[in-house]
């Protein structure tokens, strides 16, 4: 059986596998810095891309290539750049495409240090930028400049669950010119592909749902073509974004249950989506699988489901939340998501901090958001904890 064509599962499994001399089924971990050259002149040729030889890991390495080169098949992209925390996928992004006098536009409510690092970082090198409502397509499309070099979304956006239209971002993105860059942390490539819709960079902190076990930090960037990897990737490698290859091969390992886990997680998400919307101290819940939310129909399709994250907010504001938060005996109150363990975070005080409350509340984050990451334990102990802690209000 020709393995080209696998379908996502099986992919998950199967993708960046590699033939070593043992014939180990799983790739194993090359714990080494550096790699040696056989001659002087084979040297010489893998530095000058004569020769195919691995030189340096902070340049390459078997095992993170593995890793790299599934992600990508899965994104149905290019090639793959893994990087040592998502925000090391982001600012290889950043660093590589914007330069002195650039402008970007972004979603006003993407992961806080996203945003946070062109506000506070970026200006300095002479970048500036726009933040609007990116689901409204109209705003795009005002806040375009001739000199905007990118077009920034996250989608579900973290943590106001947005919805943006990635095959019509992509649109306005190309008519001007500029690529459209997606964070897919929150879907994963199992619920969400932006390179099939238009995308022409895809990015994840693998730290969430690729990896799935809350024991790692990474990143990882896929490219739809060559020619961004190619811009990407030396960025990586000389600002030392890269992993290390026992964090890859965590990483890897945890990406082949994917699917599996996000089912569950999935399954039990809708059940405690719907669960809270019908809850008396609830006033209102974000969630792509509610018929309440309000870009339902677009979630529908360009997402495989609806996923596994759950923003809401109680009667009672940020007192309630807070009793809510004290509460909870399963869920643990961490910061992160898309592990196997349910966790409860508040982004105003916690993810979403550095962010201004003025443009937080612009954004939707308002200061009695809750965020839920559903894990994979049986829903009915989820719920009876959610319940017994709604109860101390
Ligand atoms: N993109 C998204 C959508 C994220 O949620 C995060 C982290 C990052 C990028 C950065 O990835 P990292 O460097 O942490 O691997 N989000 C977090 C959150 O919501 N809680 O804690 C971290």
């Amino acid at each position: 059986m020709k393995k080209d064509n696998l379908r996502f599962s099986s992919k998950l499994i199967h993708a960046g596998d590699h033939k070593d001399q043992y014939g180990s089924a799983i790739v194993p971990i090359y714990q080494t810095s550096t790699f040696s050259f056989e001659s002087a002149d084979h040297g010489a040729k893998c530095f000058s891309g004569e020769a195919e030889g691995y030189i340096y890991t902070r340049i390459a390495n078997p095992t993170i290539r593995a890793l790299e080169k599934a992600v990508a098949s899965l994104e149905n992209g290019y090639d793959g750049i893994a990087t040592s925390s998502g925000m090391g996928a982001v600012s290889t992004i950043y660093m590589a495409l914007l330069s002195n006098g650039a402008h970007i536009v972004s979603h006003n409510a993407i992961y806080g240090p996203a945003r946070g690092i062109i506000e506070t970082i970026f200006p300095k090198f002479g970048i500036e930028s726009t933040y609007i409502d990116a689901s409204k397509l109209e705003n795009i499309e005002k806040a375009i400049k001739p000199n905007t070099k990118m077009l920034y979304i996250e989608t579900p956006a973290n943590p106001t669950m947005d919805i943006i239209d990635i095959k019509a971002a992509a649109e306005i993105a190309h008519k001007h010119g500029i690529p459209l860059v997606v964070d897919n942390t929150f879907c994963s490539p199992y619920l969400q592909r932006p390179l099939d819709l238009g995308a022409d960079i895809v990015l994840h902190s693998m730290t969430k749902f690729i990896n799935g076990h809350a024991d790692i930090v990474g990143g990882i960037i896929v490219t739809k073509e060559k020619d961004y990897y190619d811009k990407l990737r030396p960025v990586m490698i000389n600002l030392g974004f890269n992993i290390d290859p026992h964090q890859a091969f965590l990483a890897h390992r945890g990406l082949k249950t994917l699917a599996v886990r996000m089912d569950r997680a999935q399954e039990s998400s809708i059940i405690i989506a719907e669960y809270l919307e019908n809850h008396p101290k609830v006033s209102w819940v974000k969630y792509p699988g509610l018929k309440s939310h309000q870009n339902y129909e677009l979630g529908k399709k360009q997402m495989d489901g609806p996923g596994c994250m759950i923003s809401f907010e109680l009667k009672g504001g940020l007192d309630a939340g807070k009793i809510l938060m004290d509460n909870v005996q399963l869920a643990l109150l961490a910061v992160s998501l898309g592990g196997v363990e349910t966790l409860i975070q508040h982004p105003a005080s916690m993810t979403h901090s550095k962010i201004s409350k003025e443009h937080r509340e612009k954004a939707g984050i308002t200061d009695g958001l809750v965020r839920f990451s559903v894990g994979i334990e049986d829903v009915n102990d989820i719920m009876e904890d959610i319940e017994q802690a709604l109860q101390m209000i």
